[in-house]
This record gives structure tokens, sequence and C-alpha cells, in this order.
């Protein structure tokens, strides 16, 4: 596999829904296949927890590390949440796609919402399976979705999409400076947007209630000072230089639906290990600002 070919942003292919003709919600009927790397199957990690569906929908977490031959389901990551995938002998993601879809030619990506039913996917697309989630799901915190704030978590979620997450693809995985700076430039003055509507609304994106609209930033925020920073060169600054996007950062920590699927360092591998990260040669990092004299890094950036 190729750098260029990776997880960017991808489209994907399945898009039922939950509780409807064909996939009534049962108890114990769907399972999830994510990675604990990969930012987007962390979305339904932590909306599958918040939900209260974690006795209700299975989970498979694959090895944090992708191969050339797709995720591993055979040597999976283990915790007390992730169980050996519900169909047996089964040893990578892409033999499950083959299972569901035989002339399905497109990218075994994860996350999967799986019906063990019929042994075929409902769907594969990250925010289209937490909203399912959060309509089937029944705790406190639900509705992530509330009616009345539609919109607003709509242009929310736009914006950390087209602002945020795809640039920081764009600029990892950029082959030419002009490219890279580019996207570079789009990613910090988003961040500084960020900051800037933490500064006047809050506790969460939305305003007083958690919705998917964090559940949508916290999994990139989360990556960024350990992987995106050098990986993908974004390197002007750290989250930690953003007081606002620090605290918020911070409650969404003190949530265990969020705080309890974050495995740093299984992420770490599974980015710096991986096939189809970007390698060098192709951009010099546009930062840190380091003090010409020291090379110490320089916080304040002019
Ligand atoms: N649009 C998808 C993107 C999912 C995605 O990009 N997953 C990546 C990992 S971060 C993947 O599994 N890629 C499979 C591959 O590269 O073969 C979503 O939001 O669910």
């Amino acid at each position: 596999m190729k750098a260029d070919e990776i997880c960017h942003v991808e489209t994907t292919t399945f898009h039922n829904q939950l509780e409807s003709e064909n996939y009534p919600f049962e108890s114990g009927r769907y399972w999830l296949f994510t990675s604990k790397v990969c930012p987007f199957a962390h979305r339904t990690e932590i909306a599958r927890a918040l939900t209260g569906l974690t006795k209700e929908i299975g989970l498979t977490i694959t090895d944090a590390v992708q191969t050339a031959e797709g995720w591993n389901i055979e040597k999976r990551y283990e915790s007390a949440d992730s169980s050996a995938c519900p169909v047996a002998g089964l040893k990578r993601l892409p033999e499950l796609y083959q299972l569901a879809a035989a002339d399905y030619a497109g990218r075994a990506s994860v996350p999967v919402l799986f019906d063990t039913k019929t042994d075929t996917i409902v769907n594969n697309e990250s925010a289209e399976i937490i909203r399912q989630f959060d309509a089937v799901g029944h705790t406190d915190q639900t509705p992530l979705y509330p009616k009345s704030k539609r919109a607003l978590i709509d242009e929310l979620i736009d914006g950390l999409a087209n602002e945020l997450i795809t640039p920081i693809y764009r600029a990892g995985f950029a082959k030419d400076q002009q490219t890279y700076l580019c996207y570079f430039k789009k990613v910090f003055s988003y961040l500084d947007t960020l900051e800037e509507r933490l500064k006047k609304t809050g506790p969460y994106l939305a305003g007083e209630q958690l919705t998917l609209a964090d559940i949508h930033a916290y999994p990139h925020v989360a990556r960024f000072d350990a992987v995106y920073h050098s990986l993908y060169r974004l390197n002007l600054k750290y989250i930690s230089d953003f007081p606002g996007i620090t605290d918020y950062m911070n409650r969404l920590g003190e949530i265990p639906a969020f705080a309890n699927t974050l495995d740093l360092a299984a992420v770490k591998e599974g980015y710096f290990l991986a096939c189809n990260q970007p390698t060098d040669g192709y951009v010099i990092p546009a930062g840190p600002v380091v003090d010409s004299k020291t090379g110490v890094r320089v916080v304040a950036f002019t």
C-alpha cells in the first residue's frame, strides 16, 4: 500500500440504518469493529460507551498496527472491552468485507458496524454510526444530537471535517512544499478559531450540552501533540499552547467514555509503525520556531 492510498478521510460504501426494516435494533445482534489508532473508529467507541450500548453491541478491536494485508482481527487489541470476532476463523478485516459483500472491491476500513444475524455490514461511516447509536441508546447523556441544536452541531461537524481533519491528512501526506504549507496554515488557523470559540462558549462545543460535535473533535485533537505534530509535521504549535482547547480536552478527559477509549501508546504504535504513513523526503517541516542562538523552542509565534 502506498502512502497516498491511506487513511485520509475516506469515502465509505455501507450506509444502512439501525432501526430500519432490515436492521431492527436487537440487543446482541450488532457488532462493532474498530482500531485504537483510527480516530474515526475512536468516535464509535466513545459513542457506544456514552449511549449505554456496551452490553448490547459487541466490540472487536483489531491490532493497532495496520499491515499490507489489512487490519488484524486474529491478533487483536487486548482489553476487557474487546472480544473475539463473532465470525469464527476470520483473520483480517478484508475477509469480513468479503463475507458481507463478495463483490466488494473498496477499502476494508474501520469502523464497521456488522450484523451477526445476516452477516452483512450495516454501516462503515463513523459519523452515521454515532448518530445511530445516539438514536437507539439510552443514558442520561443522550440525546447527543438534540433536534433544537442540529443546525449548529452540523455546522461544527462540517467545520471540523473541512478545516481541521481533512487538512491534517492533506498536510501529512503532501508531496510538495506548497501543498503542505497550504494545509499547515489551515490547521493552525482553525485551531485559533476553535480557541476563540471555546473562550466564548462552553463547556462543550455546542454550549451547555455534550453533543456529537465533541465526539468528532476529541479523537483528532487527542492525537495532535503525540502524533500529528511530528509525523505530519504540524509543528507550529502544540495543543498545549492553546489554553482554551487544553481546558476543553481536560473536561472531556474527565468523562470515562472519552478517557477510557483513548490509548495513546497504542495510537503511537499504530501510526509510527504502520505500513501506510508518510515517509520523509518530500517536505521540510515549517516549525517549531526555535531561538536562533540556542535552538530552543520559542513558544510565542509571531
Ligand atoms: N470516512 C470513514 C473513514 C474511516 C477511515 O479512514 N479508516 C481508516 C483508518 S483511520 C482505515 O481503516 N483505512 C483502511 C485502509 O487504509 O485500508 C469514517 O469516518 O468512518
